[in-house]
């Protein structure tokens, strides 16, 4: 392409600081350097996280930061050393990168890469660097992804080249949040056919638990939610019944076992919060139960857990990235969604141009979006 090898002007979000608007700016984006990759992003989903940098819970974020970790492009053009990706190829960043090398990315039951910047945030791809300036300010890189641009450069080992019809605008949601929740139900709790199980909490990545424990073939979907407003578009994703913990005075887990014969086969905790993870491992049946914890809580939140609950037969297990081995198997996800097997337009409320980036995060913060698809 003609622009390959020279800086690209842009237009981006930059993020300057928690708790301030984005700004749309004019930034410059460096080429790729060896084993680098450019984006023309064309679509990227608002994800939590990115709320969470912009509210100040993240506190080792770097600023100023271009944010957005949940999108789908167009190579632009590759650095030296770039196999398996060419200009004009169809991808989506990816969150935890696969080297294919590592202790974690040669264990086939990780989804783990030495490589990954998830949960250490340092700003940077590979080099330590990133690629983006503005009015001569170096701007950090964020998850090793950045989508809130047009423009955006990240590591070879963090892209995964999809089919060439895919939909932009739909699957840029399996960059993160639609992935995390489905694949903590297929490939972390591998949930079995005629099972009951129990999401607690209805974001997007909830219902996307929800999508996938009816993929998987359970009987009994029991969505959990302290927001009942939440419930209609629950039913809408698979949940076969939903509850609302305030409505009753007795602890949780005790109506759940009362529902379920003494305990859900998988319980899901979907929020991030400590003592609903602890209820949701009560919840499960003694003997078998399994519950995933996929919500991450504060730092300095601590679980208090009962080993006896452990002893007798129940499994806790967490969950990122829904356990995806990121590149082997978001092309995969592409062709499934592609294919119908789960229909992401029930995660998408709204649409909006780049521009509106903030009445994006707005609609977010209220609760009064799943996901909100900006589109570049
Ligand atoms: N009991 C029941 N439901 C509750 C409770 C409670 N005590 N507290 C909150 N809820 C409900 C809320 O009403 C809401 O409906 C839901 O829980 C949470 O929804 P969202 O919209 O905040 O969540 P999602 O689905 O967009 O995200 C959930 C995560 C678990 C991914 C997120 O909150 C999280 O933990 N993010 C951590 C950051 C991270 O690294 N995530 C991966 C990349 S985004
Ligand atoms: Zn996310
Ligand atoms: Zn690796």
């Amino acid at each position: 392409m003609a622009t390959a090898g020279k800086i690209i002007k842009c237009k981006a979000a930059v993020c300057w600081g928690p708790n301030k608007p984005l700004t749309i700016e004019d930034i410059e984006v460096a080429p790729p350097k060896e084993h680098e990759v450019r984006i023309k992003i064309v679509a990227t989903g608002i994800c939590r996280s990115d709320e969470h940098v912009l509210s100040g819970a993240l506190d080792y974020i770097k600023f100023p930061i271009i944010l957005g970790h949940e999108g789908a492009g167009i190579v632009e053009s590759v650095g030296s050393s770039v196999t398996g990706i060419k200009p004009g190829d169809k991808v989506i960043p990816l969150i935890i990168p696969q080297c294919g090398k590592c202790r974690c990315c040669l264990n086939p039951e990780s989804n783990f890469c030495y490589k990954t910047s998830f949960g250490k945030f340092d700003g940077a791809i590979t080099e330590n660097t990133s690629r983006f300036t503005c009015k001569g300010i170096g701007i950090h890189n964020f998850i090793g992804t950045s989508t809130f641009t047009e423009y955006t450069v990240v590591d070879d080992i963090s892209v995964a080249k999809i089919h060439d019809d895919a939909p932009l605008d739909k699957v840029c949601l399996i960059g993160c949040g639609f992935s995390t929740g489905y694949g903590s139900v297929v490939n972390t709790a591998k949930v079995k056919p005629g099972s009951t199980c129990a999401v607690f909490g209805l974001g997007g990545v909830g219902l996307s638990v929800i999508i996938g424990c009816k993929v998987a073939g359970a009987s009994r979907i029991i969505a959990v939610d302290i927001n009942s407003d939440k419930f209609a578009k629950a039913m809408e994703c698979g949940a076969t019944e939903c509850i609302n913990p305030k409505d009753y005075d007795r602890p949780f887990e005790k109506i759940l076992a009362d529902m379920t014969h003494d305990g859900v086969d998988y319980a899901f905790e979907v929020i991030g919060n400590t003592e609903v993870m602890e209820s949701a491992l009560s919840s499960s049946h003694f003997g078998c139960g399994t519950t995933v914890i996929v919500g991450v809580a504060p730092s300095s939140d601590k679980m208090s857990l009962d080993p006896l609950l452990l002893l007798t037969g129940r499994t806790l297990k967490g969950s990122s990235f829904g356990g995806w081995k990121s590149k082997d198997h978001v092309p995969q996800l592409v062709s499934d969604c592609m294919n119908k097997k789960f229909n992401l337009d029930l995660l998408i409320t709204h649409k909006l141009p780049f521009q509106k980036i903030n009445e994006g995060f707005r609609l977010l913060c209220k609760g009064e979006s799943i996901r909100t698809v900006l589109t570049l």
